[in-house]
């Protein structure tokens, strides 16, 4: 049995895709070389959705494939385009997968048809610059990044959600039960263990309708690993109810079923969690005269425990009616104390990075200053670091919202690192309140770093410049009287008129 054909415990790598990012762009038209921003946006990374359906029973696929990713946005483009969305990824998992992160907490537990869960939401797609133009700037000479999607491993694991569960040693006839009393056929032999996976059969009697599982056989010490039925024994964590089906006919010397059910009960116990659920017993293969016989011993004993006895067997069904009505009853009355529940859309949230009610905590750790919250840390991976003026612009959001005040206000000095992002994917600027200094650097009020600190001309080199362009003008004049190939006279200036104001 080298390849398993049901798993019920996988780990499972996830991943949103990518927001693409969005595109700087200038319209472009005959005759109107400039016309404004028009770079579209990116499209948002598809998610990663766990969702329930019915027709799924094991978690098997995952183990063959244990990395899921959603697809990424694609860029924006040119004329105001945006990117296409990423596809979500929707992977099917059974009935009552329970979802943990890495250190084992649930993050949710997956009940009912068509319940989904957004395990890994896409990254947002990066604006173009055509959204990102203000009347204070007008045409944006940068875009946004798209965001990576959420990444996180997650270990799903599948707890059958049956009504009722059926619990014995191996050979009592558990799977018979089930097969005698549903559709499921479940394979059936007299060699202990034959069952190594649990079945599931749809039970109806009078107007329930209920599922019955079976796990594999316990034998005493199946808590500390013998046999293979503790590991199971989750499937039969959600049930209503629990049978003991107990095998009257067996002619192992040392077993009998009073003694058979204090094995199994004190297995349940030291599995724990299971003391509440009411029991039903069954006495199974009463169709053997020899177990008819034991069965009727056994019956005052344990109806004096308060359990309900019912005689049965599997081969010949009799007995099964009654059993089935009894099962039904639990359920019924388990299900009108409890809510349906329904079909429900969960969705992730991380818990707020910053704390209730703060957009961002700064802290000093090893010489620096670790500026944590959502917005920094996405602010920064939608930043281009090879663009000025997107530095620039993630500079003016970050004042905004009141980051350099609070550094000032805890003593940073110029030139203390600022860190900034995830850990791995940290960025680190230098300090710098007042003046600007490469791409590294906070600008004051968000200014267009590339104005305030490079393009400031004095007044002499003004005049110099405006100099420069007499002479070349007379040049192209005169070399235009020649009639020699001089500049081409359609050719303006490269530089703005030199004695324009710089904005702002
Ligand atoms: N005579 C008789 N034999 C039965 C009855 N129920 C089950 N058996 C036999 O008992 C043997 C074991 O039955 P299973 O249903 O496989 O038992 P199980 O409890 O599922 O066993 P594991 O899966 O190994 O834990 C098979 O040979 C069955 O044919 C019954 O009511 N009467
Ligand atoms: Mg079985």
């Amino acid at each position: 049995m080298a390849v398993p054909s049901f798993v019920d415990k996988v780990t499972l790598h996830v991943a949103g895709g990518s927001g693409g990012d969005g595109v700087a762009s200038v319209h472009r038209e005959k005759f109107k070389p400039l016309g404004g921003p028009d770079g579209g946006n990116g499209g948002h990374g598809g998610d990663v959705i766990l969702k329930v359906d019915a027709d799924v029973t094991t978690l098997i696929d995952y183990h063959h494939e244990p990395h899921r990713k959603g697809t990424n946005g694609a860029p924006g483009a040119g004329n105001n385009r945006s990117g296409s969305q990423g596809e979500d990824l929707v992977l099917l998992v059974p009935d009552g997968t329970v979802v943990r992160d890495e250190s084992g907490e649930v993050l949710a537990d997956l009940i009912g048809h068509s319940t989904e869960l957004v395990i890994a939401a896409g990254g947002r797609g990066g604006l173009g610059n055509s959204a990102l133009a203000s009347a204070k700037r007008k045409a944006p000479g940068f875009a946004l990044k798209g965001e990576p999607g959420d990444e996180l491993t997650i270990t799903l694991e599948l707890k059958v959600v049956a009504d009722i569960g059926l619990v014995g040693f191996p050979s009592a006839g558990k799977s018979s039960l089930i097969a005698s009393m549903s559709r499921a056929r479940p394979k059936i032999a007299d060699y202990p263990f034959t069952t190594l996976i649990p079945n599931l059969g749809v039970v109806t009697a009078g107007s329930t309708t209920f599922t019955v599982a079976d796990v594999p056989g316990l034998i005493e010490g199946a808590s500390e690993g013998r046999g293979l039925g503790h590991e199971f024994l989750r499937h039969v964590e959600r049930c209503a109810a629990l049978v003991h089906v107990i095998d009257c006919a067996t002619v192992d010397p040392g077993r009998d079923p009073l003694s058979d059910l204090d094995v199994i009960e004190a297995e349940l116990a030291a599995y724990g969690g299971l003391n509440d659920r009411p029991r039903l017993i069954a006495l199974n293969k009463t169709d053997v005269p020899d177990a008819k016989e034991i069965a009727s011993f056994v019956r005052a004993d344990l109806e004096a425990r308060g359990l309900e006895v019912f005689d049965v067997s599997a081969a010949s069904r009799a007995g099964l009616k009654e059993l089935s009505f009894a099962m039904a009853e639990i359920v019924a009355s388990r299900r009108a104390a409890t809510p349906v529940s329904e079909a429900t859309r969960i969705v992730l949230r991380p818990p707020a990075e910053a704390g209730v009610g703060r957009e961002f905590t700064i802290t000093r750790i090893n010489e620096q200053w670790v500026v944590r919250g959502e917005k920094p840390k996405r602010w920064v991976r939608q930043t281009d670091f090879s663009n000025d003026e997107a530095v620039g612009f993630l500079a003016d959001r970050l004042n905004r919202l009141g980051v350099e005040d609070e550094l000032l206000k805890l003593g940073a000095k110029e030139g203390d690192d600022v860190v900034i992002g995830d850990e791995d994917n940290a960025v680190v600027f230098d300090f710098d309140p007042q003046v600007t200094a490469g791409a590294e650097v906070l600008g004051r009020r968000g200014e267009d770093l590339r104005i305030d600190q490079s393009d400031r001309r004095t007044n002499v080199q003004r005049r110099e410049e405006l100099a420069a362009k007499r002479a070349f003008e007379a040049g192209a004049r005169e070399a235009r009287a020649e009639g020699a190939a001089g500049p081409n006279p359609d050719w303006t200036f490269p530089e703005d008129d030199p004695l324009d104001e710089d904005e702002d």
